[in-house]
């Protein structure tokens, strides 16, 4: 029998952590857990920020960020702005068990992924084209993209302004002032019957950020992290904030000095609201026992999922938060 199992992921996808933990009895792996909990949410388009057809780019394409992170060997798979694949874990698995490389992003990360038998698909839907047609850049309604010239007396584009150099997108008044911060990136961390974690991400990440634009999902230490010594957590939330605090990292760098998982999430929470009061985002993090505990700011409350050995079936936990 196998004791101390556990799987715990961001947001109110408990099927997710159901498909986790059904991988998780099938084969006491953590990586298999993780694999096939957030390719569910990929493929069921979880909140519609994981997978394809959401979060369309200023372009209107989705593109995928996803990581794994095997704390048994403190080894990576990560791909970041992937496109035109649907399996980001997968892809990112493939990286972690049949590459030296961490992190593959763009183009190359989909040739990878074809190479490794990946089938290549558009990831723009109906729904996505609508969420992008709808949004207003520079108060243009922007016009379907590939067959409209940009109008340069408006300097309305349907696709990349004319001139980017005058745009700050800082600015509240111009540029992707409406990259809205959806939460719903899928994070997890799967402790297996061998006490090995494995933690990772799978997002569309944010809408109509800049094509290229990369999040905190796939980065290690900021999206997820793990080490069987020390502990595993996982992030969520506005990732071009938060990767500068590599909010994963710091929580279980705090369980490894001692910390509660509830008091490590805390930490790192709080340390980005120091800086960033506003900021909009939760940490989950799970000590080296399973014991386990979440924190969230800028939101009211912060579901989670839990299954472990402990209970029946999976559970959906909420946490206020600061
Ligand atoms: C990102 N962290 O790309 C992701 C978005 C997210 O829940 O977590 N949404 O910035």
């Amino acid at each position: 029998t196998c004791f101390g199992r556990l799987v715990i992921n961001t947001w109110r996808f408990p099927e997710a952590a159901d498909a986790a933990w059904n991988a998780l009895l099938d084969t006491n792996d953590a990586i298999d857990g993780l694999e096939a909990g957030c390719s569910y949410c990929e493929a069921a388009q979880c909140g519609l920020t994981v997978g394809f057809g959401g979060s369309p780019d200023e372009s209107g394409e989705t593109t995928l960020d996803s990581l794994i992170f095997y704390g048994k060997t403190m080894d990576a798979g990560a791909i970041g702005n992937l496109r035109r694949v649907k399996n980001a874990m997968s892809v990112a698995r493939h990286v972690l068990e049949h590459t030296k490389h961490t992190l593959i992003t763009g183009d190359q990360a989909t040739a990878f992924a074809l190479a490794m038998g990946f089938s290549e698909e558009s990831l723009i839907t109906d729904v996505s084209t609508d969420i992008w047609a709808n949004w207003t850049r520079n108060n243009c309604q922007p016009n379907f993209w590939q067959n409209v010239e940009p109008d340069p007396t408006t300097s309305c584009g349907p696709y990349l302004p004319i001139s980017r150099k005058n745009i700050n997108y800082n600015n509240k008044d111009s540029g992707n002032i409406d990259v809205k911060i959806n939460h719903d990136t899928i994070g997890m961390v799967v402790l297996d019957g061998e006490k090995n974690f494995a933690a990772g991400t799978s997002t569309n990440g944010l809408r109509y950020k800049i094509p290229g634009r990369v999040g905190d999902s796939p980065m290690p230490g900021a999206g997820a992290y793990a080490d069987n010594a020390a502990g595993a957590a996982c992030a969520t939330g506005n990732g071009d904030i938060m990767m500068r605090f590599l909010p994963s990292f710091l929580a279980v760098e705090k369980m490894r000095d001692g910390a509660s998982a509830a008091e490590a999430a805390k930490i790192a929470v709080a340390r980005i609201v120091e800086f960033y009061p506003e900021f909009s985002g939760a940490v989950i993090a799970v000590s080296i026992d399973g014991e386990y505990g979440a924190a969230c700011n800028g939101m009211a409350e912060f579901p989670f999922a839990v299954r472990n050995d402990d209970l029946d079936e999976t559970v959906v936990l909420t946490t206020p938060c600061t």
